[in-house]
């Protein structure tokens, strides 16, 4: 078997101080880059927004961050305007290690939103990281990063229907918890036979 550790979204905003802060997420840096001395290929992905994007609530009138609204594609929460392109809150956090082989980008379509690595919120279109993947001859999975009940989470879901072997190690995400979302993002994992290492 051939692994990959991928690295979800350990950027400014996701972190203490950051737009979309999410809770401790900062605290993921250090087990993450202990990690990374075990794989030999790392993947690094940064939620990638252009200003106006339709996630941000910002962009619908009257509407608040963590309210939803229907989108072609389906429901989407709509957050506080993050990661938005060449912003400080877009870039890395400073004490995360960057050896990785690849940085995918994700979230630039203004008009869709893309918590998966793999496909986008219509569950449709492509990122390319399957392909990445796959022409390397990777078969196993472990994730870490932010957020565990969004960007990691639809992830590890994606990864599995794709057929590849899914760890998420815990003790290297953090949670959003919105509404219940990290209790049903942890469930949904384990019914798709997602291993969770380190659960609480
Ligand atoms: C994420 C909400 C919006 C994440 C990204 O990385 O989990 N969550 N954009
Ligand atoms: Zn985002």
């Amino acid at each position: 078997m051939t692994q990959a550790l991928i690295v979800i979204d350990v950027q400014n905003d996701f972190c203490p101080g950051g737009a979309l802060a999410v809770p401790e997420g900062d605290a993921v840096v250090a087990p993450i880059n202990t990690l990374m001395e075990g794989f030999e290929t790392v993947i690094l992905t940064q939620d990638w927004h252009p200003a106006g994007h339709s996630s941000f609530a910002s962009s619908h009138q009257g509407k608040a961050p963590f309210e939803t609204v229907e989108m072609r594609y389906g429901t989407q929460v709509l957050w506080p305007d993050h990661c938005v392109q060449g912003s400080k809150g877009a870039e890395f956090h400073s004490g995360l290690n960057l050896q990785g082989d690849l940085i995918l980008r994700k979230g630039f379509r203004p008009a869709i939103d893309s918590y998966s690595g793999f496909f986008e919120n219509d569950q449709k279109t492509p990122t390319g990281l399957e392909g990445y993947l796959r022409s390397r001859g990777i078969t196993d999975l472990t994730l870490v990063g932010l957020a565990t009940d969004f960007c990691v989470g639809f992830s590890a879901l994606d990864a599995v229907k794709l057929g590849f072997a899914v760890t998420v190690d815990l003790s290297a995400c953090r949670a959003i918890d919105l509404e219940g979302s990290l209790d049903k993002s942890l469930a949904a994992m384990r019914a798709a036979g997602v291993q969770l290492l380190a659960t609480v």
